[in-house]
């Protein structure tokens, strides 16, 4: 068989991803995978046993990134595929998963069919890409990239007041691999688009030129406890009062910046009583924009807000920065490569920015990276309506093998 012949096993990856969401599956046929939860445990290990079945070494890093490398026949630095298995806690079967898997799937292909690359090729699942538990989105890859140290990472204490540090030795992932002790030739991501732009468009594969930034605010209101029906409604500091005035003018900033999301998450207040005044309103807010000046304008303006309606209310506000990933461009040539393969395996494919923040993007500050998508029915995501069809799961698991192939080139059989 010519190497251009080959092509993936939809049903065996069908089946994987199958697997994989039968941990942590929720009720409503959602998957609920916080990291370094049990169920976080149970696809790890589940992940692990596959690639160990491939007769690949499994390194685990002292954050929980697992890695493996199939060797290549040169020892040079190998070719990374990559993405996460964590999920929100009302996620769907593909967001992270489909990544991870595709590029099992990959290596098995290569596998069974016994090609050999020049550059290693790896495969690594990255830990808390989503900050849903732990609020340090992509954790585990700003590790693995050095832009957290592994002791910053260890500190890192939950929404559930748990240690990462104590969580990873709990389900025993608490690895001696050394962070960053890998630097990638190149690094590649499948995911799922997240939106709405290839689904409406009929098009199978998204080829990522620029992820987005991200900024995550949390927002403590301080006010006064006080009697519901004794206070007239002119006395009053009311936390929760002030906390919606905030919230309610998110639609307002976005619309005034080009391109700009944003989002009010989480909103908590205390103490929650139904007649009494609250004293205290938390709450998150998730600031978007492709453009690193115009998602420092949107903090910039959403920080004016929160004083002036604070000061309005006769209330306190404390702004607590919870995360900060900048924009994110794609290597160039690796989007070009990603584009020919699509073109000489006839799926019609889109250049496109993502909206939604992705491993990659840190990954692309130390090798050249960039990003497959296939299309996310009805745009959906982080929901357990998330999904993608077996046909645009083959699509672009066949972009990827072929993307990493010529990336890493293919010793002659
Ligand atoms: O938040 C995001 O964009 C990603 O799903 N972690
Ligand atoms: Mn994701
Ligand atoms: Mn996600």
């Amino acid at each position: 068989m010519k190497v251009s012949e080959l092509r993936i096993q939809t049903a065996r990856l069908w089946q994987s991803l199958e697997e994989m969401a039968q941990r942590g599956a929720t009720p409503d046929g959602g998957v609920c995978r916080l990291a370094l939860s049990d169920a976080d445990k149970e696809g790890r290990d589940l992940f692990c046993d596959w690639l160990r079945n491939l007769g690949l070494t499994v390194q685990i890093d002292q954050v929980g990134n697992i890695l493996a490398i199939r060797p290549g026949s040169q020892d040079e630095a190998p070719v990374l595929i990559g993405s996460h298995l964590d999920t929100v806690s009302t996620g769907g079967r593909f967001d992270g998963a489909a990544g991870v898997l595709a590029g099992l799937e990959v290596l098995r292909t290569l596998e069974e069919k016994g090609i050999r690359t020049r550059r290693p090729l790896g495969l690594v699942s990255f830990t808390n890409e989503e900050g849903a538990r732990y609020t340090t989105d992509m954790m585990g890859s700003q590790a693995f990239c050095g832009e957290l140290s592994v002791e910053q990472v260890w500190a890192i204490r939950g929404l559930d007041g748990t240690l990462v540090g104590e969580e990873l030795r709990r389900i025993g992932y608490a690895g001696d691999f050394p962070c960053g002790a890998i630097r990638p030739y190149a690094y590649l991501e499948l995911h799922i688009e997240q939106g709405p732009q290839l689904d409406r468009a009929g098009i199978p594969i998204g080829i990522v030129e620029a992820i987005t930034g991200l900024t995550w605010l949390e927002v403590i209101v301080r006010g006064a406890a006080n009697h519901a029906g004794t206070t007239p409604m002119d006395n009053r500091r009311d936390a929760a009062l002030a906390a919606a005035r905030i919230v309610a003018s998110l639609p307002d900033l976005a619309s005034s910046i080009p391109d700009q999301r944003a989002t009010c998450g989480r909103f908590s207040v205390a103490p929650g009583i139904v007649n009494v005044i609250p004293h205290e309103a938390i709450f998150t807010v998730d600031l978007r924009n492709g453009d690193p000046a115009r998602l420092l304008e949107a903090e910039t303006q959403f920080r004016a807000r929160v004083q002036e309606i604070s000061s309005r209310s006769n209330v306190l506000a404390e702004i607590r920065l919870l995360g900060h990933v900048p924009p994110q461009r794609c290597d160039p040539q690796v989007v070009s490569v990603i584009e020919s393969v699509a073109t000489d395996l006839a799926y019609p494919s889109r250049r496109m920015v993502s909206g939604a923040g992705h491993d990659a993007q840190i990954l692309a500050r130390i090798c050249p990276t960039a990003m497959i998508f296939i299309p996310s029915r009805d745009g959906v995501s982080h929901s357990p309506a998330e999904y993608s069809t077996p046909e645009a799961l083959e699509a672009g698991a066949n972009v990827l093998l072929h993307t990493a192939l010529r990336l890493a080139g293919v010793e002659r059989a």
